[in-house]
């Protein structure tokens, strides 16, 4: 992707006021800034995400779920009743299937319907895959920058089980999107898939008494496993996306979760668990468990991220990659 004029122009500070008075044009340019990975461009970028870090931070909520489960057609249905209710709304659809290839995108599985377009709703596409397969640092910036402008703020992801954890570390509510008659309880719970969303969805009931199963298949899933969060019970709900049926009904669960979130101080939680997560993801991936280790190990990480509350992640992991990076420069033993 060729740079917007602005964002070579731009200086940090004036961009991320942009940003967070919800300008499209600068989220935009601030996005393809977070792109631009050219060393020159690194100290730019890491001004940006700090003053965006001490600003404020809409809603981030997952959306996840096998692929054709609807995701994209929910997300079309919501944004255009949020946006009735005078809410500003994000969204980034990742596919982590395709490759990064220079910023060009290889596949664009989502597109917006009229309602949504019309909306003023902003979507940004990424592929994001990095070589461990999980969801690339980009994805975690570009979402900082996102919830720096916007009320709310959704991530579209396909994901089945395990890959939930990754995405997890990036969003405070996880929806998953089920199919009617998917699976039954014992496939949900061996791909671990009940441990992590605190909203499930059952998509497509306008086709029938299927939805209704898995609704009860998953509820009594509930009740038997591990959950992340044992002080929430997470809602089992049914609808149309097409139709828009149980939209209202989803809406109102994503709030209550956020205002359990704010009550009961697990946002809070979360967003620390995040951060040190997120540190850790890219610290192994860039220097290995090797790298970690001479840095003093995973304790070294959640100090700074404990005594840095208001600097960006990205900030954070890039300072320890430069103590890393010194370490190994220094012969050992002195
Ligand atoms: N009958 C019915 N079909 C639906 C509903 N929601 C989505 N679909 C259809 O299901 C198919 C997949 O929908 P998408 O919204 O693209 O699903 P997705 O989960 O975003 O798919 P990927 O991004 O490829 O993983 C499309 O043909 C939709 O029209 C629904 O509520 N009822
Ligand atoms: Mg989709």
């Amino acid at each position: 992707m060729p740079p917007d004029p602005s964002s070579v122009t731009d200086d940090p500070a004036s961009l991320a006021r942009r940003v967070a008075d919800g300008d499209l044009s600068a989220v935009s340019a601030a996005l393809n800034r977070i792109d631009d990975d050219r060393p020159a461009n690194r100290e730019a970028v890491l001004a940006l995400l700090d003053a965006l870090e001490g600003g404020r931070h809409g809603a981030r909520i997952g959306v996840t779920g096998a692929p054709g489960s609807g995701k994209s057609t929910l997300l079309d249905a919501l944004v255009s009743r949020l946006h009735t209710e005078g809410r500003s709304v994000g969204i980034l659809a990742v596919d982590p299937s395709s490759q990064r290839t220079g910023g060009a995108l290889l596949g664009d599985r989502m597109r917006l319907g009229s309602a949504a377009r019309e909306a003023g709703v902003f979507l940004r596409s990424l592929a994001a895959r990095d070589q461990l397969g999980g969801l690339s640092e980009i994805t975690g910036a570009s979402l900082d920058v996102l919830s720096a402008a916007f009320d709310l703020v959704f991530v579209e992801t396909v994901g089945v089980g395990q890959s939930e954890a990754g995405v997890t570390d990036l969003v405070e509510t996880l929806i998953f999107v089920a199919q009617p008659a998917s699976g039954d309880l014992i496939q949900f719970m061996k791909a671990g898939i009940l441990e992590w969303p605190d909203i499930f969805f059952v998509n497509k009931s306008d086709l029938g008494g299927r939805a209704e199963r898995t609704v009860a298949e998953l509820r009594a899933g509930l009740t038997l496993g591990h959950r992340r969060d044992p002080g929430f019970e997470p809602p089992v709900l049914a609808g149309s996306a097409r139709d828009g049926v149980g939209i209202d009904e989803l809406i109102a669960a994503i709030d209550a979760h956020q205002a359990y979130l704010k009550a009961s101080g697990q946002g809070g939680i979360r967003r620390r668990e995040g951060r040190i997560a997120r540190a850790r993801t890219a610290i192994v991936w860039r220097y290995g468990r090797f790298g970690l280790a001479r840095l003093g190990g995973e304790g070294v990480i959640e100090a700074r991220v404990d005594a840095h509350p208001g600097v960006s992640i990205e900030r954070i992991i890039h300072d320890l990659g430069r103590e890393i990076e010194h370490a190994f420069a220094t012969p050992s033993g002195d």
